[in-house]
């Protein structure tokens, strides 16, 4: 990201309202490294415990030996905290204002009293399905309320969820259900999104065909559409909602059994699933969205994420709801019916923080400014974005045309690893530079090692790879099922750090600018991929020999999907291949894989082990063909030439 002189500091109302001014910031960070139990001890006490903690971290780094655990002797409940805790004094209140993909169907107020009762019965059907503490339950849902019904009703009987978002194809769905050994599939009938839907039901009844047939299919009716049905197998949720009990008393759990299991991809391999525990999870999503947002009584929040990504999971449901907060929960699209959606929402329920995408934000600038200055955006007080990397024309717009200048930016960093924030400006704090991710958040320790020595870089400016040397109460705890996978991915090229993937700047202030992955994940649209899953979607196809993909600048989705290909011998490239690849890749992970640019490749460049030279065909793919670099180890460099002659990208 481009570094731009121009910083702007929080506004002295900013600065006096805010929970954290600059000098609390100094003060509380300093304390949450001095003396880390003292200061997650404190913080353990915003929520409520059945049993309270004595002990607080308790980690070790150390390759073969990791182990993560914070409040360990700690009990406690998540649903009981996101939703009992508040019923006496805001039973009320709207917990979850849903808004529907059409604007023609009425948005709905759920209060906490509401949520309590759907969670409920949701929970009370979950249990007569047999499914108790520790069972795994996948979450295949639009965004609807059902979705963080079924997610608080599996934390309130001790069940593990595993959302699945509802744009994932059949087939990676079956995984899902398979590598967590779910009981049960919560699903709907069809997905309304965007003025089309997609049906959830069939995807779900091709996935279980390849999964055990114990299997049970738990359906929300949703549009009323028609559907297959499998009386062995099915199960009709809206149907037994009506008579389900309201009451269900919440499980005592362990703050270390987990909550979540959420699958994300990696450099390596197919993705992994990331497993979040109870007690430090909650404390920390509550306390970064209390602080980062500045959230205060009262306020309506809206994240437009889903709640298939952590961020959903984070920002929409846990820390929001932990809070006593109103959060939005949008079903639908920024661009429908029309580039002016998301302001039109932010109008009509007069919405005070606004968390989005940057690739959302490229899109819907592109439409122009009319859109959006039609909308009275007079309630807005503070903007975020995550995802990827914003540049400085998008923030400058979501500044000026979104915020009327008058509204901080918070440029939140993390990852589904890290449970919450873990760098971002705080809105009272700091200054905020367009792109940058400026400070890291309490109790979180950023370095920036030097990639080959792995030496430490400790004076400004400093440019490499980003690790965090000690652990937050956020952090994942293990691969499920893969605790070495865990190690490896993590813990293994960095001794003693934990290694986020990412590489970072950190300037002469001492502020932080994410430059994006320093691995084979690409981040499309503000989602995470492997490179490795669409090869491999990619080689299923009986026409494909080898594939390597990478990559590129995109205007709109901040990286596109760039595919080398090399055909099987006697198959010829043709346009209505290109398509089939394409329409192949769609279905085998889902419409966010779909390629934007196949090269056919008579050859791929590698070296005489054998080994792709991705930097190269990474460099191709930029249309920077004039910086390959060092050939000579090719083992037949000629095709190089071939790739540059017939690259896509120009
Ligand atoms: C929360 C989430 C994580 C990866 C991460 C990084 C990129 C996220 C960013 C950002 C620059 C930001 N990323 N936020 N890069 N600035 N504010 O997105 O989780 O889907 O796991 O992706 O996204 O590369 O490593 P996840």
């Amino acid at each position: 990201m481009a570094e731009t002189a121009k910083t702007y500091p929080p506004s002295d109302d900013m600065a006096a309202c805010a929970h954290v001014d600059a000098s609390r910031y100094d003060a509380m960070y300093a304390a949450s490294l001095n003396d880390a139990d003292a200061f997650w001890a404190e913080q353990a006490g915003r929520i409520d415990w059945i049993k309270k903690p004595t002990q607080i971290k308790d980690v070790d780094f150390t390759l073969g030996n990791v182990s993560i655990n914070w409040y360990a002797d700690g009990q406690l409940n998540v649903s009981a905290n996101c939703i009992d805790r508040h019923l006496e004094t805001r039973g009320d209140q709207t917990a979850i204002i849903w808004e529907p993909d059409s604007p023609d169907e009425a948005a709905q107020h759920i209060s906490y009293r509401d949520l309590h009762a759907g969670t409920c019965k949701m929970a009370n059907i979950l249990r007569d399905l047999g499914v108790g503490k520790g069972d795994r339950v996948i979450i295949y849902l639009p965004m609807i309320p059902e979705a963080a019904y079924a997610m608080l009703a599996c934390a309130r009987i001790g069940a593990i969820h595993s959302i699945v978002f509802a744009g994932f194809s059949p087939d990676a769905l079956a995984a899902r259900v398979q590598g967590s050994d779910a009981k049960v599939v919560i699903t709907a009938d069809e997905a309304p999104r965007g003025g089309r839907n997609t049906p959830l039901k069939a995807n779900a009844d091709k996935a279980l065909a390849n999964c055990d047939a114990s299997v049970k299919c738990l359906t929300v009716r949703r549009t009323g559409g028609d559907v297959a049905w499998d009386d062995a197998r099915d199960v009709d949720y809206t149907a037994l909602a009506k008579e389900a009990s309201d009451t269900c008393e919440p499980a005592v759990m362990d703050a270390e059994d987990p909550l979540f299991i959420l699958y994300t991809s990696g450099s390596t391999g197919m993705p992994k699933g990331v497993v979040h525990t109870t007690g430090g999870y909650l404390v920390y999503a509550a306390l970064t969205h209390e602080t980062t947002f500045d959230y205060k009584d009262g306020d309506i929040y809206w994240c437009t994420a889903d709640v298939g990504w952590v961020t959903g999971h984070s920002y929409i449901v846990y820390g929001p709801l932990a809070n006593g907060a109103t959060t939005l929960m949008f079903e639908g699209v920024p661009t429908y019916p029309d580039a002016s959606r998301f302001w039109q929402v932010c109008e009509k329920h007069k919405v005070n923080q606004f968390y989005t995408a940057p690739t959302a934000l490229r899109a819907l600038m592109g439409q122009g400014n009319d859109f959006v200055t039609k909308c009275d955006l007079s309630d807005l007080r503070i903007l975020g974005t995550v995802g990827e990397p914003i540049n400085p024309e998008a923030w400058n717009w979501y500044n000026e045309v979104v915020g009327g200048g008058r509204c901080p930016i918070v440029d939140t960093w993390w990852q589904t690893e890290t449970g919450g924030h873990l760098m971002t400006p705080l809105p009272g704090a700091h200054a905020m530079k367009p792109g940058s991710a400026m400070k890291p958040f309490f109790g979180v320790q950023p370095v920036i090692l030097e990639p080959t020595t792995a030496e430490v870089i400790t004076e400004n400016p400093a440019e490499g790879v980003l690790c965090i040397a000690d652990s937050w109460p956020g952090q994942m705890r293990t691969v499920w099922g893969d605790h070495e996978r865990f190690e490896k991915t993590y813990f293994s090229d960095y001794p003693g750090y934990y290694f986020t993937g990412d590489g970072a700047k950190r300037d002469a202030d001492g502020d932080y600018w994410i430059t994006g992955r320093v691995d084979d994940v690409i981040n499309v649209s503000g989602h995470r991929m492997g490179t490795a899953e669409v090869e491999s979607a990619l080689v299923a196809h009986p026409k494909v020999a080898e594939s390597a993909v990478v990559g590129y600048p995109h205007d709109i989705k901040g990286q596109g999907i760039y595919c080398y290909v090399t055909l099987m011998g006697g198959e010829a490239p043709s346009d209505a291949l290109r398509k089939e690849l394409e329409t192949w890749v769609r279905s085998e992970i889902g419409p966010i894989a779909k390629p934007d640019l196949i090269q056919w490749a008579p050859g791929l460049p590698k070296t005489r082990s054998g080994k792709i030279m991705r930097r190269i065909l990474r460099k191709i793919a930029e249309n920077d063909y004039g910086a390959l670099g060092d050939t000579s180890t090719l083992a037949d460099p000629s095709v190089v030439d071939d790739l540059i002659e017939n690259r896509m990208n120009r």
